[in-house]
């Protein structure tokens, strides 16, 4: 099984400012817990992070070229913002989790809105970097449960 594990702007930031909203963890540890994690499960982790929105739309688009069983996606501000990024996800049709460090509904308004998440089977907001392992956990129980391409 392969999970793409995709992050947009200003998360390679993890740990050196705003631990209030994101904690003390670096965008290094991170990648190192979910490397273990992806590992310890048999899964093959693709982990990539850009400031750049045109990025992220290819490697949502990479994943399926790729054939990869699912994406998580943190998508940063874009998030908030953008039709390409959902466009993206809709056409690839693979399952996708988006996930928030922060508890995004208790922020300001206009993080409530996300583009992303129609075209998400799950979000999950405010469980920290621990977030990312339990995307990847439920997209490991939706692949057994419904094989590929089942969004
Ligand atoms: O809670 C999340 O994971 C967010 O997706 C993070 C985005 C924010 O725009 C979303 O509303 C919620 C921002 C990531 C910025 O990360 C930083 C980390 C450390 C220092 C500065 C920024």
């Amino acid at each position: 099984m392969k999970i793409y594990i995709l992050n947009g702007p200003n998360l390679n930031m993890l740990g050196v400012r705003e631990p209030e909203h994101y904690g003390s963890t670096t965008y290094r540890d991170l990648l190192d817990m979910i490397e273990r994690h992806c590992q310890e499960a048999g899964v093959e982790a693709i982990c990539k992070q850009s400031n750049h929105e045109g990025d992220l739309v290819d490697w949502i688009q990479e994943a399926y070229f790729e054939n990869a069983d699912g994406i998580v996606i943190n998508p940063g501000a874009y998030t908030h913002t953008s039709v390409a990024l959902l466009d993206a996800l809709k056409a690839v049709r693979l399952p996708a989790v988006e996930v928030h460090i922060s508890k995004v509904e208790e922020r300001e308004a206009f993080r409530q809105i996300s583009y992303l998440r129609a075209a998400c089977i799950k979000t999950i907001s405010g469980h920290g970097v621990g977030g990312y392992l339990e995307a990847v956990d439920l997209l490991i129980a939706h692949a057994n449960r419904n094989g590929k391409d089942s969004q």
